[in-house]
């Protein structure tokens, strides 16, 4: 039963050494900052040609549903339970400890291989830029060793960058994080603009080539393109009044997102035939198809841009869910401790950054994607169980946002989360199986024994 241990809910509310600074629009743009990025700018594009074909509209929508199930368990959970740990801090106080460290465990998986991912495709449309300048990087240097380079620099030059950033402060990070999501959100629009000027009907049939099979496949892999607005809820102890602007932040961010999907996967495949959409712009790429130069030149910088700050959110996601585990002693001591002068945990910010940075410099990265959204769904499907675990453990609980539809939504959010695992591939559930079982000898040989709720016990005794 030790390992149900759960976590009293007066440790969530023990004074922070993080600094509030966040109001609610800083939530909303932190969560559409982590939410838009290479999901929307290369996947969509990907499950088309080889998922969906124009039913990816249909992908998006069903994986938007799953998400917007989750994101009302989040914001119940983020805005009675709080805690910088977000799903991890909520099983803990829930499910007990070895749920906990599972999600966060998840959690850790989901945010480093996220940020290293996009890092990678990052490096992948600057070198486009300098190509069309007609400058040509070293291969070497642009390259992984799988690929026959020695590192992929550009990938580690901006995981270094946004680093130094992160360390710099929350309140500094936010601010960047506001007009980069703005330069972003013109692009979208300029898109939208544009695309709806040269639609061919005609490129919407056959819609769904590949039938249900291939909608729900899709449906898994566009799910990345909705991760991110879970982070807003690690910004807990960084929120100025985390009880009513959580929830506005991981709702309103899901919103706008979800709408502009829709919109841009049913008009990317209205002016580009789906079979020609797997490239690694599909969305400049299909501008440049129909003539317009200066709006995909546009749409280059606005995911340049995109691509930047889903790193700096993913990566703070990152640095809160471990600084939560390590105060609770699950991970070492190391990593909780907060400077002074700047008021974030810098240990974790540089280990991560190293890890990260290494990851992304190294690795081959196809698969990934996966891997991360296998993560997430996991966390996703227990933060909704988490919802009805609380409301019959703790009902006297002050909740200031109240999941709809009780006991429906997060049952159907489980269940959906679910049957999008199922949608992933074999080799993504055996590397996800992997990472657990390294998990699970972690725990037992190091966090079990040093848990606070563990030593305090002994304490007690
Ligand atoms: N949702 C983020 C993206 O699409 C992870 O890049």
């Amino acid at each position: 039963m030790q390992l149900l241990r759960t976590k009293p809910l007066e440790h969530f509310r023990e004074a922070s050494a993080l600094k509030r600074c966040l109001h609610a629009t800083d939530l909303i743009l932190l969560g559409v900052g982590a939410i838009i990025g290479a999901g929307v700018f290369v996947l969509t594009g990907v499950a088309a040609a080889t998922k969906a074909g124009p039913a990816v509209v249909i992908s998006y929508l069903l994986s938007g549903i799953a998400c917007a199930f989750s994101a009302f368990s989040y914001a119940e959970l983020s805005s009675s339970i709080g805690g910088s740990g977000s799903a991890y801090g909520y099983s803990y106080a829930g499910m007990g400890e070895i749920f906990a460290w599972f999600i966060g465990w998840s959690l850790i998986l989901e945010y480093s291989i996220a940020t290293a991912t996009v890092a990678i495709g990052w490096s992948g449309y600057i070198n486009n830029i300098f190509l069309s300048l007609g400058v040509h990087l070293p291969q070497s240097f642009i390259t992984n060793p799988s690929q026959g380079g020695y590192i992929n620099l550009p990938a580690v030059l901006i995981i270094t960058a946004i680093t130094t950033l992160l360390c710099i402060g929350v309140r500094e990070s936010a601010k960047i994080n506001n007009i980069v999501v703005f330069i972003k959100l013109i692009a979208i629009l300029v898109f939208i603009a544009v695309a709806s000027m040269h639609i061919h009907p005609n490129y919407w049939l056959p819609f769904a080539p590949f039938g249900w099979t291939g909608i729900a496949h899709g449906a898994a892999i566009v799910f990345f393109a909705y991760i991110g607005f879970d982070a807003v809820s690690t910004a807990a102890e960084e929120a100025i009044n985390p009880q009513r602007d959580l929830p506005i932040g991981i709702i309103g961010s899901l919103l706008i997102c979800t709408t502009l999907y829709i919109i841009v996967a049913g008009l990317l495949t209205g002016i580009a035939h789906y079979e020609t959409l797997d490239t690694a712009s599909p969305v400049s790429d299909a501008l440049l198809g129909v003539g317009s130069h200066f709006a995909a030149a546009i749409v280059s910088a606005g995911a340049i841009a995109g691509l930047t700050t889903v790193m700096l959110v993913m990566f703070y996601g990152l640095t809160r869910v471990f600084f939560a585990m390590s105060r609770d002693r699950l991970l070492p001591p190391i990593f909780s401790t907060i400077n002074p002068k700047t008021h974030t945990p810098m240990t974790i910010i540089i280990v991560g950054g190293i890890v990260i940075a290494l990851v992304s410099g190294l690795m081959p990265m196809h698969a990934v994607a996966e891997l991360v959204n296998i993560g997430t769904l996991c966390a996703f499907s227990m933060v909704s169980l988490g919802v009805i675990v609380l409301r019959r453990k703790h009902p006297e609980l002050t909740r200031s946002y109240k999941v709809p539809f009780y006991p429906y939504t997060p049952i159907l959010g489980a269940g959906l989360c679910f049957y999008l695992m199922l949608n992933l591939s074999f080799g993504t559930w055996w590397r996800f199986l992997t990472w657990m079982t390294l998990g699970l000898i972690i725990y037992f040989s190091y966090s079990y024994s040093h848990s606070r709720l563990h030593v305090e016990k002994i304490e007690r005794k």
